[in-house]
């Protein structure tokens, strides 16, 4: 099925629920650089308390609430709106956000754009009154152009309907026959399916006549001498322009040739000071359009020299071996749910440098762009996760088709917003896509064959593609589910398994689950010849309940499994890092495996505080080599 096509059943389906509007799609070109605030650029924030209104009856549109909010409350932005209100944790239905704000009379000419950090998961925009556009999938920023329905010298009304209906053609999914994860709300997945604008909204303003649309910033060296390839791609008619790129002393200014709104550069730079995770230096790449007696547009981003490969059995950095050491992590907090809030994250980046980490994955979703900028600049490595968690492939066609159109506008989108960062080594398409064979006949591809199972490693098969299509200079990877077939994990850069053995398979039983942990890896790696990434492996704990270590749910238990996961890892020369699930506690919805809610994999409490795995990581990441670490 052509691309035209999938969009045309997602417009159609958008189309069925809306009725007689016109709403244009996001496109992901426009997220490509973040808003910046300088001589030709201009920003507004508008975070802060904004008014809000449930619509469980889907009767909003019919009652015109673009036209403005009578009967509303107040609630945050950002932040979800399940954990603001008593009467609000569970609803997922239709909701309504307001504000209303005055734009600068400096921005008259300018072009003018509305960017939405991440409303979960179904979003449309009325400016005034107007429909504008409307964007599926949460976790990752929309924006669009409202040059033209701005209102001067009177405040301009922004209305944002969401909703996150769980249903199993959306991605993630939800409800869904037979899954796993049987919670209510009945998301298909491991988490709470935090709902609302859960980032920041901006308006932003560009040059009108001429501007910067997007900068892509490649690298690699080559003995002493850095290597910056930047592609920049500009609107309008200004066909000149010039590159800066900056630091440690240097300054190196190239001038960029346009074809048509094209432009490429490569700049040398002697004696290059390279990216890496103990040294994250970063150089300044600023773009000029237009000359320099008469420059029209401005960007700049920092980027870090370093290269990234595979051999069969490590990931390289810059050409040495490089051993992943770190967490799956959540953006999850109290009150906040899935919002942003910055000092979480930088005491989150505190916590894992005091662990020793060096990695972590935006499992099961991209994080706030911030979340990207500290990587890199305090060096570490992300492994870049889309939000496809809880594929299947089993169902009817049709909807197997709208996933995927989903996942692939995933993959547009996150490449598009975050290929500049050094940080981020590798692009992860799914976590745990589900094969109809799981758990029916075995582990490691033993399984008997299921068509669907085919359907799935061919769906798979074309994001890894797509990624590869885009960016050469990264690692193209996804998550395999305990029991998953090896067949799918042929397709991975970088063979990344989630493990739960002693867990949620030899629950309690720790000497079985080590013998079948390690006969597995090294099954894996034999007929594969990939290194192995340890993307999950942990136990629930509860803060501060204390018993033999031999004891499930105890801080003990935990801190041993991590440890046995530990020391195998260590005897196999083919493993590449080790994330341990989860960095900290965090929100689920109600089973009966999730006491109070919480998923307590966490080596920190959901407030942070360290329980003895995270104690026991810190003396073992602190030693300088993971492969040669011995008992700790
Ligand atoms: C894995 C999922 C993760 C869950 C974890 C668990 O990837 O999202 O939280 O299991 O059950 O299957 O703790």
């Amino acid at each position: 099925m052509t691309k035209s096509i999938i969009n045309l059943i997602i417009l159609l389906s958008f189309a069925a629920s809306s009725f007689a509007q016109e709403f244009t799609l996001a496109n992901p070109k426009d997220i490509a650089l973040f808003p910046q605030q300088n001589d030709f650029r201009n920003t507004l924030n508008l975070s802060g308390i904004w008014k809000f209104k449930k619509d469980s009856l889907g009767v909003g549109e019919e009652k015109k609430l673009f036209n403005g909010l009578t009967d509303f409350r107040s609630i945050a932005v950002p932040s979800s709106w399940n954990d603001q209100f008593n009467d609000t944790h569970n609803y997922l239905d239709l909701a309504w956000y307001e504000t209303e704000t005055f734009i600068p009379n400096g921005w008259k000419g300018e072009q003018i754009f509305i960017r939405v950090g991440s409303a979960n998961y179904a979003a449309k925009i009325w400016i005034n009154g107007t429909p504008l556009g409307m964007h599926e999938g949460g976790h990752i920023p929309f924006a669009f152009d409202i040059s033209s329905m701005v209102k001067w010298g009177t405040s301009n009304r922004i209305s944002i309907q969401i909703e996150n209906i769980l249903k199993p053609d959306r991605v993630a999914t939800g409800n869904v026959a037979g899954s796993p994860f049987s919670s209510y709300p009945k998301a298909s997945f491991d988490f709470f399916p935090y709902t609302g604008l859960n980032r920041a909204v901006w308006l932003y303003s560009v040059p009108a006549a001429s501007s910067i649309k997007d900068v892509t910033v490649k690298t690699d060296f080559n003995a002493t001498t850095g290597k910056v390839d930047i592609l920049v791609e500009k609107a309008g008619r200004t066909n000149s322009a010039y590159v800066t790129v900056s630091g440690d002393g240097k300054e190196i200014e190239v001038p960029i040739t346009f074809s048509g709104n094209e432009g490429k550069v490569t700049v040398e730079i002697p004696n290059v000071k390279l990216w890496s995770t103990d040294d994250p230096f970063l150089y300044d790449v600023t773009v000029v359009l237009g000359s320099k007696n008469k420059p029209v547009d401005r960007y700049q981003l920092q980027t870090g020299v370093r290269t990234i490969a595979v051999t069969e059995k490590d990931i390289l950095l810059n050409g040495e071996p490089i051993y992943l050491k770190g967490f799956g992590k959540h953006e999850d907090f109290p009150i906040y749910g899935r919002g942003t809030t910055q000092p979480v994250m930088v005491k989150d980046f505190a916590l894992m440098k005091w662990t020793g980490a060096n990695s972590f994955r935006t499992s099961h979703y991209p994080y706030d762009e911030e979340f990207y900028n500290m990587a890199d600049r305090e060096g570490f490595l992300i492994i870049d996760e889309t939000p496809a968690v809880g594929l299947f492939f089993y169902d009817d066609s049709t909807s197997v088709a709208k996933r995927k159109a989903i996942c692939q506008q995933y993959i547009d989108e996150l490449i598009s917003r975050d290929k500049n960062h050094p940080s981020v080594i590798m692009w992860c398409v799914a976590n745990e896509p589900f094969p109809e064979s799981l758990g029916k006949g075995g582990f490691n591809g033993m399984a008997k064959e299921y068509e669907s199972d085919a359907v799935g490693k061919e769906f798979l098969a074309s994001l890894i593609e797509q990624v590869k299509e885009k960016d050469t200079s990264r690692l193209a990877v996804f998550v395999g589910v305990m029991g998953g077939p090896a067949d799918w994990l042929s397709l991975s850069d970088v063979i990344c398994i989630n493990r739960y053995w002693g867990w949620y398979t030899n629950v309690g039983d720790l000497t079985t689950a080590k013998a079948y942990l390690g006969g597995e890896m090294d099954k894996l790696h034999n007929t594969l010849k990939k290194p192995i990434m340890m993307t999950e492996f942990g136990a629930d704990a509860i803060a501060g309940m204390h018993a033999s270590e031999d004891e499930i749910y105890s801080e003990e238990y935990q801190r041993k499994l991590i440890k046995m996961f530990m020391d195998i890892a260590d005897t196999k020369d083919y493993v590449t890092g080790m994330h341990v699930w989860n960095f900290a506690d965090f929100k689920t919805g109600q089973g009966l495996m999730r006491v109070g809610g919480m998923n307590l994999k966490g080596v920190f409490t959901q407030d942070r505080k360290p329980k003895m795995a995270a104690h026991f990581l810190r003396k073992r990441w602190n030693t300088a080599n993971q492969k040669e670490t011995s008992d700790q």
